[in-house]
């Protein structure tokens, strides 16, 4: 029973199943949703970390492979993260009492001059989605903005997108920067322009081709 609902709730993420009003995907029409489904697996007592990691993990995971081999596509990856929205808000109150535990944080953000930030919501969804905590500083950040959130955050990982070849070169000074007061603290960066070689060249200790490799990087520091 308790299978079956953690399933169905997979499926709903994948598939982009927000609720039983929504239209979409026609062939789960009238169908419950992640809404619903979330709410009947807490009545039945299935605990929040379960829905956790045995439906919207695996099922986020679903969706950041199939974008990363070209099967889905933008669109269906935010209706999906907007199911997954719709789950979270059932199991946010057990997050803030520290009932459900997160891998982490990850603190987010564009690089100074950048106001793209299509992508860098997508990897924040997708790492919300992975069972990090993602603080989402915006877009044009400052290295002192960065610097600021991590004294709150000492532990957190640093993640910094950069669409524009003007802009990316703003990434290595920061990393400096946030270095310089945090030496032991992880960056990651990604972002159109972007390269791993680029990426190691600056100093940042990960790269993200899209979100997947993301979070596949980012569960190599808590394995
Ligand atoms: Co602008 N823009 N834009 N733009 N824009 C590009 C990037 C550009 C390639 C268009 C072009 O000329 N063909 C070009 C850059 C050229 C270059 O630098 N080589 C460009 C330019 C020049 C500009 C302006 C300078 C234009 C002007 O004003 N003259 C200006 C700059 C503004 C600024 O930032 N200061 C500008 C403005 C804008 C808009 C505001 C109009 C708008 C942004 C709206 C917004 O984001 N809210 C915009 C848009 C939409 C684009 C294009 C069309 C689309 C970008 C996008 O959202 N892609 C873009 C052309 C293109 O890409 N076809 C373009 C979809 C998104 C899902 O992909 O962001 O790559 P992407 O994210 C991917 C990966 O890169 C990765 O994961 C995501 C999912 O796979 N990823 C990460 C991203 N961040 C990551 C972080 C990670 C890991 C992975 O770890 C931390």
């Amino acid at each position: 029973m308790n299978n079956e609902i953690l399933n169905q709730l997979k499926s709903c993420i994948v598939a982009g199943k927000i609720n039983a009003a929504t239209p979409f995907p026609p062939e789960m029409k009238g169908m419950p949703g992640a809404d619903e489904l979330t709410k009947e697996a807490l009545d039945t007592g299935i605990s929040p970390s379960d829905i956790m990691n045995e439906a919207l993990v695996p099922g986020m995971d679903i969706v950041g492979q199939r974008f990363t081999e070209n099967k889905i596509f933008v669109p269906q990856m935010l209706i999906s993260a907007r199911a997954m929205n719709a789950s979270m808000a059932h199991l946010k109150p057990y997050f803030v009492s520290g009932e459900v535990k997160r891998k982490g944080t990850f603190i987010l953000g564009t690089i100074l001059g950048d106001l793209h930030d299509i992508g860098k919501n997508l990897c924040g969804m997708m790492i919300e989605g992975a069972g990090w905590e993602v603080i989402d500083l915006g877009v044009d950040v400052s290295s002192e903005k960065f610097i600021d959130t991590l004294q709150k955050y000492p532990d957190a990982v640093i993640g910094i997108s950069a669409l524009l070849t003007t802009t990316m070169s703003n990434m290595g000074p920061a990393i400096q920067k946030i270095k310089e007061i945090s030496p032991q603290t992880k960056v990651i960066v990604g972002g159109a322009p972007v390269s791993a070689e680029y990426a190691s060249s600056i100093g940042a200790d990960g790269f993200g081709r899209d979100p997947q490799e993301s979070v596949k990087w980012l569960e190599t520091l808590v394995a």
